[in-house]
């Protein structure tokens, strides 16, 4: 061993990552004297949202819900508008971290590059960018869920010569874009976002749309005090009822605006059915998805809801011709519902022009621009807003090599295995957070890792008290795990859709059940059972 990878450390936890899990693993696992250091490889906390900073980018999850259940941070902290932008986002997780006290175990600037299992220590061993080498009893990947670029999709890219942007890598000093000849490929959440904006400034802007999706107004507006106080004022009792709704966030939006339903759609009367989607409706955002169980389930009850949605957004747009094209057809939620900033409205701009490829695609990048269903389009600017390897990306793209010398990759070649979404067999003591196998992408992450985090420090109290040091699934947990995977998602209608819920998105990655579907409720009695049996499903050693 040379001086440049000493060990400088050696860890009960390494946490990697410094966004919404890796803090909050840090602030959880801190409390039980655990000594836990946060690596992350940007410059500062935040995550997602330090990483993304494309024009007219803004969560779609109100402030409100989307903040940290910890008591001092939820009354402390301010949001100024109702959907926080990328500033106030990062301004928010630098006020946690500083409230909390976490700044001094979070070392910045620090990507780890190798992932090592010491069999003998039973300690993972991480060694960084700069050479240095940590040991840790523990791994808490907080590597997040959208965190690895979809790029790199067409040929000919390398002779473009005009400027070249991905929306999950833009330019710190922005991009001015006055008078510019400009494309936006992909029409997801951050293309959604993308296109009002640079329209305003564009001299042309054309969209490449391959499959359009739902969108919903998120009417944003400045926090109004009044609702503020009054949430601060309950906020113990809406935290119990996210936990408890079935999506962790927008349910207890709707405990505010309506009783949860429960309910079939096709139960209703055609009216009290178009009432409670005019309710969620007109409260803009996310709040549409707290409504009847079955739209997820059932194709006739789902259409309800699309052809009310289409309806809202054939409204929207001037020209009937565009309006059709912009019209969704696969089943609503299948792909995540945007909500937008004048998105639609845009496509009545003399200088937007909506180009459908949903026939033939992209068929190449050339030199001038892109070429898609035999026509060449000339370009001074390419912004790809095509998405990100989701869920297992975050994973699969880090070098991690676990007992018996086996990588994450070859362990997932055939898809993610694991139980719970939470451990490997072969990777022990390296939890994932809000990872795939995880219920995330149908519930808020601050939740989720909750639940994660308390389960997490659990285990690691009871193999301290009963001598164990190390802890991962049978094989035959993590197949039962699979199969619940894709039997819950088989429950569902997202199957019918292409996405990257399912892995479609990426070209090459295997078709599977990214996520469990079966509801928080079934996840927590899971985890609460497997403890209580001293973690069975799992081997300790
Ligand atoms: P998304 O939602 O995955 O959207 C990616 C978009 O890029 C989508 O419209 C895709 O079309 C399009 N795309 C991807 N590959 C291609 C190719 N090869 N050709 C043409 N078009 C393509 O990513 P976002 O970044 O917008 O949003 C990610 C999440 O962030 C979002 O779900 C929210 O949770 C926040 P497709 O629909 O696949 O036909």
């Amino acid at each position: 061993m040379n001086a440049s990878n000493k060990t400088v450390a050696t860890l009960d936890v390494a946490v990697i990552g410094a966004g919404l899990c890796g803090i909050f693993a840090l602030y959880e696992l801190r409390k039980q004297g655990l000594r836990v250091r946060a690596f992350e490889t940007g410059a500062d906390v935040s995550g997602t949202w330090y990483w993304n900073r494309y024009p007219g980018l803004r969560i779609d999850i109100e402030g409100m819900d989307y903040s940290y259940p910890i008591h001092e941070v939820e009354q402390g902290w301010s949001w100024s508008e109702r959907y926080a932008s990328q500033d106030e986002l990062r301004r928010y997780f630098n006020f946690v971290v500083d409230t909390l006290d976490m700044r001094a175990d979070i070392q910045l600037n620090t990507r780890i590059e190798s992932f090592v299992f010491d069999e003998e220590a039973a300690q993972w061993v991480l060694t960084s960018a700069h050479g240095e080498t940590v040991r840790a009893r523990y791994v808490v990947m907080a590597t997040g869920l959208l965190a690895v670029a979809n790029r790199n999709l067409f040929k000919g890219m390398e002779d473009f010569r005009g400027l070249q942007l991905h929306s999950a890598d833009w330019p710190a000093e922005g991009v001015d874009f006055t008078g510019k000849r400009v494309a936006v490929i992909g029409t997801g959440s951050s293309g959604v976002q993308i296109v009002p904006v640079v329209a305003q400034q564009a001299g042309h802007l054309h969209v490449f749309q391959r499959t359009p999706g739902y969108i919903v107004p998120l009417r944003n507006e400045p926090m109004k005090p009044a609702y503020e106080a009054y949430v601060k004022s309950i906020y113990p009792t809406w935290r119990e009822a996210q936990r408890h709704g079935s999506l962790g966030g927008w349910t207890a939006l709707n405990y505010d605006i309506a009783p949860l339903l429960t309910q079939s759609a096709l139960e209703v009367s055609a009216e009290e059915r178009r009432a409670a989607y005019e309710e969620r409706y007109a409260n803009g955002g996310l709040a549409m998805y707290g409504i009847y169980p079955d739209i997820y389930t059932n194709i006739e009850a789902n259409d309800t809801l699309a052809e009310f949605l289409r309806e809202k957004m054939r409204a929207r747009v001037r020209n009937p011709a565009v309006a059709e094209k912009l019209m969704p057809r696969f089943p609503v939620f299948t792909k995540r519902l945007m909500g937008d900033n004048g998105y639609l409205e845009a496509f009545d701009r003399d200088n937007v022009t909506l180009v459908d490829i949903s026939g033939s695609g992209i068929e190449c990048i050339t030199p001038q621009g892109v070429r898609a269903g035999g026509v060449e389009y000339e370009f001074d600017v390419i912004i790809y807003a095509t998405g990100y390897d989701a869920l297992s990306g975050a994973m699969m793209h880090q070098r991690i090599t676990g007992r018996g010398g086996e990588t994450i990759q070859q362990h997932w070649d055939g898809g993610v295995r694991s139980r719970f979404g939470m451990l490997s067999r072969g990777f022990p003591n390296m939890f994932m957070l809000c990872g795939p196998g995880s219920t995330i992408p149908l519930f808020l992450p601050y939740f989720l890792a909750e639940e994660q985090l308390k389960w997490i420090g659990d285990c690691i109290g009871y193999m301290a008290k009963t001598g164990k040091h190390s802890i991962e699934p049978t094989a035959e947990a993590e197949d039962d795990w699979g199969k619940q995977c894709n039997e819950t998602l088989n429950m569902t209608l997202f199957p019918r859709t292409a996405s990257w819920y399912v892995g479609t998105n990426v070209p090459g990655k295997p078709r599977t059940g990214l996520a469990y579907f079966g509801g928080m409720p079934n996840y927590r009695r899971q985890l609460a059972e497997s403890a209580a049996a001293g973690y069975s499903g799992f081997e300790l050693g």
